[in-house]
């Protein structure tokens, strides 16, 4: 028989409790069981709420599956699973078929042995998301999210088929050792095995077939094996004239392997093909089929808002899309190996990849998690081997960010533990470099300086850095010359930037944006002076933005708790005006984006306000207007963007972009809301107390101002902008970004505004770790105390947006906010005032 492969994804039961013998028929009620496809996971929500942690530990599946009883005992039946996070115990019939760890990789069982003569089958899984000592990754900054997430697959073979039992690939290995313009050599290494109880003499075929499904070339060879063999085969195949795999083109062929008994097919497997050649040069770069190529590429995370880990194929399918459209040449899978999906998306849209495995942030330094971390190496390589997208393997990420006290530290401080690291470095290394010479080494390291100390910077074929200068600290343009140090330090190591990124909020927006304020404008600010650095320097071989999308982070703080905000595009895939920056530089699709979409509700305090309005586009030039009057039209200039001033008014406004390539229009525009507060006619203000940012609030569309010292109309007397803690996640549940930023130690607070009756609300946070009694004020308000020894930690706690809301009469045209401290600094987060008619 010809294999059958058929994924069993519905109708699973799962318990979300760790109770044993979930794999045994008679102890377990099926009604307790709630009914699950896969993708599955139990964490799609928990890493996001206000509790500390997420659950980790031991979840069952299970599921009867029919296997027909037809020709059973010429049958050979598996179960392949994509990715279970982390550890799966499979059982079949209560017996126990196999154990996988880490939650990553594919694995195949052959649960032959433990079916019963029916059809059907009570397949159990016992998933174990627990941390593990042995298992990487250890630490990290992202949701370990448990469940069988990615595809389950049942297959059934012959008893002569290809290997399945080779660290769950499928068992033949393309390489294409010469290839040119004339011809390419591609070779096919694969193992067949004979499960019969007789010898078996068998023929084995290669066959090429180009894109359009024709067949290239066919090379078959006969084969005797004895019972229970296993016999490996080499083919070696000659393409004339080949079609080229690159980005542009990304051609690819298909490489059929066939066993056959007297003439009849028995299994048959298909593998990509692509055709290419390409090597890393020092000064130079990256080449591809000998032509130069800067390698312009981007992160990718496998989480999505409200599915953890467990999407589609249709939408990883779309992830790539999004990448490939921003005019990527290349992919950073990080921090660990993805569903198949993605590098088959890779090969058909053109492009390059890297893989790596997850070791993040520190390593236990024990035999056994350096030999899970070896298999989980050569199940990666071997599982994704033919992929032509494929040119780098990486095996760690910052393995010095974190002490072996499970902390970040800045520099390692225990020469045993470096040391040690350096050797497990060398022999992952080594590792990729024995299971795939055709390809390069690479490993991602922060900007310490432990790394060179021990050698490590040295191990790869590529040296990769992470480098957020200008983020969590320093200036842009300590990047480049941090860059060029290495290089000229050692002109001969290959260098890639495979990491660099600031974060924004979308509802974040200032026009003064500053270090970590999560704007927009900030994160475009980063991401076009690391791009024109990056561009400009020849022996950068390339580099991945981080990240392509916003993405789980479990206890980290920001606008948006548990949330890494560095993303091209918004956890559920809305593109952030940064997103055409780079479409702007890179893709060669004529496009114009008018970079103010994230910005289109404001809030003023005037009829009319000028602004600088930015285009990123790849068309020469650009006009725009406003509100139907041209404001003019400009070449556009370097980093492919263009800058006019225009003149907003209050509500509505209208802006239109226009340009040309080759005849054709295109076209873009965008409406801008412009709210007016503190009016005569309409006095409401919302302020985000503490922050230069606006804060557009999207559930009830209302822009909050940016705070400012008393500027004749609204501000603050004393006290200090500051932004919270990243470590402090706030839990307020609404108006995140209010209290992502607040002002301390303020006098008093003082808004112009005519006479009459308003609602006044504070908003408060307790923003640091105190005692009760550690920070308590008095508020007063136009003389009136109307908060009297607020204690932030008694009434709510640490972390807890509070609103204290008041109905107020304002007789002098000012409403003057003091703020008396009786013990430590006075603080406030935000202001609303709306008048009472
Ligand atoms: C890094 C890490 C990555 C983090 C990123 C960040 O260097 O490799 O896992 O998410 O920094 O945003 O801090």
């Amino acid at each position: 028989m010809v294999r059958t492969s058929q994924t069993i994804n519905e109708g699973w039961s799962f318990l979300n409790e760790g109770i044993a013998f979930g794999q045994n028929e008679l102890l377990v009620e099926d009604e307790s069981w709630e009914k699950v496809n896969v993708p599955h996971t139990w964490n799609a929500e928990d890493p996001f709420d206000a509790k500390k942690s997420y659950r980790r530990g031991v979840s069952w599946y299970r599921k009867i599956i029919n296997v027909s009883i037809k020709n059973r005992d010429s049958k050979k039946i598996y179960l392949h699973f994509e990715g279970v996070n982390q550890v799966a115990d499979v059982f079949v019939n209560g017996i126990h078929v196999g154990k996988h760890k880490g939650g990553y990789t594919a694995f195949t069982f052959d649960i032959t042995k433990a079916l019963n003569s029916s059809e059907e089958q009570l397949v159990a899984i016992m998933v174990n998301n627990a941390h593990d000592s042995y298992i990487a990754p250890l630490s990290v900054g992202f949701a370990l999210y448990g469940g069988i997430y990615r595809d389950v697959w049942l297959i059934e073979t012959g008893e002569v088929h290809f290997d399945m039992d080779n660290y769950g690939s499928k068992g033949v290995f393309i390489t294409t050792p010469e290839v040119g313009t004339a011809y390419a050599k591609v070779i096919v290494n694969g193992t067949v095995v004979n499960e019969e109880i007789t010898s078996q003499n068998i023929e084995v075929k290669s066959i090429i077939y180009d894109a359009a499904n024709k067949e290239v070339k066919k090379v078959s060879t006969t084969v005797e094996l004895e019972p229970g063999q296993k016999s490996t085969y080499k083919h070696e195949i000659l393409v004339d004239n080949p079609n080229l795999w690159s980005p542009d083109s990304p051609y690819l062929y298909s490489v059929k392997s066939v066993v056959s008994e007297q003439g009849i097919i028995v299994d048959e497997i298909e593998n990509p093909l692509g055709l290419r050649w390409f090597s890393f040069e020092p000064n130079k770069g990256f080449f591809l089929n000998g032509k130069h190529m800067k390698l312009r590429g981007t992160n990718r995370h496998q989480d999505k808002r409200g599915k953890g880990s467990a999407l589609s194929n249709a939408e990883h399918r779309r992830d790539m899309q999004l990448i490939k459209d921003m005019g990527c040449n290349f992919i950073r899978i990080a921090h660990y190996p993805q569903d198949p999906e993605i590098l088959k998306a890779a090969d058909e849209l053109g492009l390059l990849a890297w893989e790596e495995v997850p070791l993040v942030n520190y390593m236990t330094i024990h035999p056994e998690f350096l030999e899970n971390s070896k298999h989980m190496l050569k199940e990666m390589i071997r599982q994704h081997y033919n992929h032509p997208s494929v040119v780098v393997w990486g095996s760690m990420n910052e393995i010095f960010l974190w002490g072996n006290n499970e902390a970040r530290i800045s520099k390692q401080d225990d020469p045993i533990y470096t040391n040690k690291v350096a050797e497990y470095a060398k022999m992952l290394d080594a590792t990729i470099r024995e299971e795939d010479p055709a390809r390069y080494t690479t490993l991602a390291m922060h900007m310490g300086s432990d790394y060179d100390e021990v050698g490590i910077e040295d191990v790869p074929q590529v040296a990769s850095y992470n480098v957020y200068s200008g983020w969590y600290g320093g200036k842009f343009a300590d990047f480049g010359n941090a860059m060029d140090r290495k290089h000229e330090g050692k002109p001969d190591q290959v260098i890639f930037i495979s990491e660099y990124g600031a974060g924004s909020d979308s509802r974040l927006n200032s026009d003064r944006p500053e270090r970590f304020d999560f704007t927009g404008q900030y994160q475009r600010m980063f991401c076009e002076s690391y791009l024109e650095q990056i561009e400009d320097r020849d022996y950068i071989s390339g580099s991945a933005i981080w990240n392509q999308f916003d993405f789980s982070q479990p206890h980290v703080g920001g606008s948006m708790p548990h949330l890494n905000q560095k993303g091209m595009a918004t956890w559920d895939r809305k593109p952030k005006d940064v997103y055409y920056l780079f479409q702007a530089n890179w893709s060669a699709k004529p496009m114009l984006h008018i970079a103010e979409k994230n910005w289109a509700v404001r809030a003023i305090t005037s009829d009319f306000k000028e602004y600088t309005i930015t285009i990123y586009s790849n068309l020469p030039k650009v006009t725009l207007y406003a509100n139907g009057k041209k404001i003019g039209s400009k070449n556009v200039g370097s980093l492919h963007k263009v800058e006019f001033n225009v003149v907003l008014h209050k509500d509505q406004n209208y802006l239109k972009a226009v340009g040309s390539a080759k005849g054709e229009i295109i076209e873009d525009t965008v409406s801008i809301e412009m709210q007016k507060q503190g009016d005569q006619q309409k006095p409401d203000m919302f302020i985000n107390v503490g922050s230069n940012a606006q804060y557009y609030d999207d559930v009830s569309n209302i822009a909050w101002l940016e705070d400012s010292p008393f500027n004749g109309l609204y501000g603050y007397i004393g006290g200090k902008e500051t932004l919270l803690n990243r470590k402090n996640i706030l839990r307020s549940g609404r108006h995140d970004p209010l209290f992502y930023s607040l002002l301390e130690g303020l006098k008093s607070y003082k808004i112009k505004t005519k006479n009459g009756a308003y609602r006044l609300t504070l908003h408060f946070m307790e923003s640091e770790e105190l005692k009760a009694g550690d920070r308590v004020f008095d508020v007063i308000v136009n003389g009136k105390k109307i908060i009297a020894a607020l204690d932030l930690v008694e009434e709510a706690g640490f972390c807890y947006g509070i609103d204290k809301t008041f109905d107020i009469d304002v007789n002098d045209n000012e409403i003057l906010i003091e703020f008396v401290s009786l013990s430590g600094k006075t603080t406030l987060s935000g202001l609303e005032l709306i008048k009472l008619n």
